[in-house]
């Protein structure tokens, strides 16, 4: 196992191996299968529907990938920064760094600067994937930035134009050559973590372990060579790469397609033009979804069978009206880069599948609701969910100080999240203990965006905190002590600030209210629950709209 990674104890390793969930194929052999099985079936499809690439066509795209990288020096335990749009390409670089054994970090294409200075760092990466332009956001010129920060960052390769120097990903391509396969239980990927630190963490998933993920779900979920899975959400994210997302339907022979953004406008016509069978979202790209067909949109969804959804809450109110309005079956899914996933089934009763966020995945996934002394609660009383199983880590990647905080003695990971459990063992999520607001899907860590914020001038200190919104669900007020003698500083100042700073665009206060002091808890720490009931209570329309910037 690569250092600084921790693994499963070996007596554990062993049972998983034994039940048949580890089975010792690297992601990058599982392509081979697949390209052997399913042959010319198409296998990607990108949004303008001119790129439709088969099996065996990607199957050796991603040989003539891996060989033209390791004609470049990457080999493996390498790290590659992978930051792309959806888009086959993205399929086709992780692949290929698969077969190399070299492991992609997987980047949002939302970060910028502040993140990917920190991610080469942390991660030791001295390749990345980018691409030249996206959504008029030039890469190149943020990873020309980057590399005079950090010059370990030796190659750079652009999917589209290059431009400084770069590499162009269409020249990488060599004759396959023979390449030593990387071992099963190995790190083959690391995802990032939805942030309780200031900076996101790594997590190592190895191929044993995502395998084992992506052929669950697609089972529970019924994935086959009929599927066609629509990638909303960008790619990076656990929950549309392999929940089971874009391997899940790779492994059942069916057919990706990547959407380009999440807007109905964009993904209706895609679902009508692809027969778009299975797809993915978060609560706020539902709200879009429903009000574009609540309006009318004139689209054929009538191919549509399942929409999953998770990553936030979703409120019963919405969840009901998933069904009738665009007619499909809704499949709650709750879940984690860390690894943990719950699903409602196709054939839970309704009361289950709006109300709840199903059963674990996996007939070995641990898990305990435990009250703040560590201890189990009793089955629908609310704590905090800790978990173990198959595919959940044991430790983040260089991480041993905060590893001792986030998982227990016994290898339990601390997810932060209150949940209550039914009689049923279905997970109801009630909130969570950790600092972070989910806005939208996105999750911004609170500790990073104050410690931001207290690098302005006008800024003694800062409290960020959720507060309600109708469509992203929570959005981020920043609670603010103006510096001695200074104007208490205005909203559109502090983000111009905070984008100054190299911090990307979604973790931007939304509000930001000035106060003279911060209401304390009995431990003399600052009472954010104070504070985000404040806010919400004056945006409910209970308080004066004082201080708001
Ligand atoms: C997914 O993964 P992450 O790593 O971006 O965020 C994980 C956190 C969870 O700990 C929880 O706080 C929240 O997101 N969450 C939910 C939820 N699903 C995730 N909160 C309420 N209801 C839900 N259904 O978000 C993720 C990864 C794989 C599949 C789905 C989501």
């Amino acid at each position: 196992m690569l250092d600084g990674c921790v693994p499963w104890p070996d007596e554990v390793s062993a049972r998983y191996r034994e039940a048949g969930y580890w089975r010792g194929e690297t992601l990058g052999r599982l392509l081979r299968r697949w390209a052997q099985a399913y042959g010319d079936r198409t296998a990607l499809v990108d949004a303008e529907g001119t790129r439709r690439i088969g099996y065996r066509e990607l199957d050796l795209w991603c040989d003539r990938l891996a060989a033209g990288f390791a004609a470049r020096g990457l080999g493996p335990g390498d790290r590659v920064l992978v930051q792309l749009p959806n888009t086959p390409d993205f399929v086709a670089v992780c692949f290929a760094l698969f077969r190399l054994g070299a492991l992609p970090v997987f980047c949002l294409p939302a970060y910028r600067d502040n993140e990917l200075r920190h991610l080469v760092e942390l991660s030791g990466a001295t390749a990345c994937v980018v691409p030249d332009t996206h959504n008029g956001f030039d890469h190149r010129d943020l990873v020309r930035t980057v590399r005079g920060h950090l010059p370990a960052l030796r190659q750079v390769f652009v999917a589209g134009e290059p431009a400084h120097g770069f590499t162009a990903l269409a020249d990488v391509p060599a004759d396959p050559v023979a390449l030593p396969e990387p071992d099963a239980s190995d790190v083959a990927f690391f995802l990032l973590s939805g942030g309780t630190t200031a900076l996101p963490k790594l997590i190592p998933r190895t191929h044993d372990d995502y395998a084992y993920q992506t052929r669950i779900t697609a089972k529970i979920c019924g994935l086959d060579e009929n599927t066609v899975y629509l990638a909303v959400l960008p790619v990076e994210f656990n929950f549309p790469w392999g929940c089971p997302g874009v391997i899940g339907t790779l492994a059942a022979g069916g057919r990706a397609v990547f959407a380009r953004t999440p807007e109905p406008l964009h993904c209706f016509p895609l679902i009508e033009r692809e027969r778009v069978t299975f797809s993915s979202a978060i609560p706020t790209v539902v709200h879009l979804w429903l009000a574009a067909a609540e309006e009318g949109h004139g689209h054929d969804l009538s191919s549509l069978d399942v929409l999953q959804v998770g990553s936030a809450k979703l409120h019963p109110e919405v969840a009901e009206r998933i069904g009738p309005t665009l007619g499909v079956r809704l499949q709650q899914v709750f879940g984690m880069a860390e690894g943990l996933l719950t699903f409602t089934r196709y054939d839970d009763d309704p009361e289950t599948v709006l109300t709840t966020q199903g059963r674990p995945v996996s007939p070995a996934d641990e898990i305990r609701v435990v009250g703040p002394d560590d201890r189990e609660v009793a089955v629908g009383e609310t704590g905090e969910l800790l978990t173990r199983g198959p595919y959940t880590l044991r430790g983040y990647y260089r991480a041993p100080e905060h590893n001792a905080r986030a998982f227990t003695a016994d290898g339990f990971y601390r997810s932060g999240d209150l949940v209550r459990l039914t009689p049923a063992g279905e997970i109801v999520v009630e909130g969570r203990v950790k600092d972070v607001v989910v806005r939208g899907g996105d999750k911004v860590s609170a500790t990073e965006v104050e410690g931001h914020l207290t690098a302005h001038p006008d800024v003694q200190q800062a409290a960020v905190v959720p507060m309600p919104d109708p469509v992203l669900g929570e959005k981020i007020c920043a609670y603010v002590i103006p510096a001695p003698g200074r104007p208490a500083p205005r909203l559109p100042v502090l983000r111009a600030h905070l984008r100054s700073r190299g911090l990307a665009a979604y973790k931007l206060p939304d509000r930001v209210e000035a106060v003279g002091s911060f209401p304390l808890t009995g431990l003399n720490k600052v009472d954010k629950k104070a504070l985000a009931a404040r806010v919400a209570e004056r945006l409910a329309g209970a308080g004066p709209e004082r201080g708001a910037a």
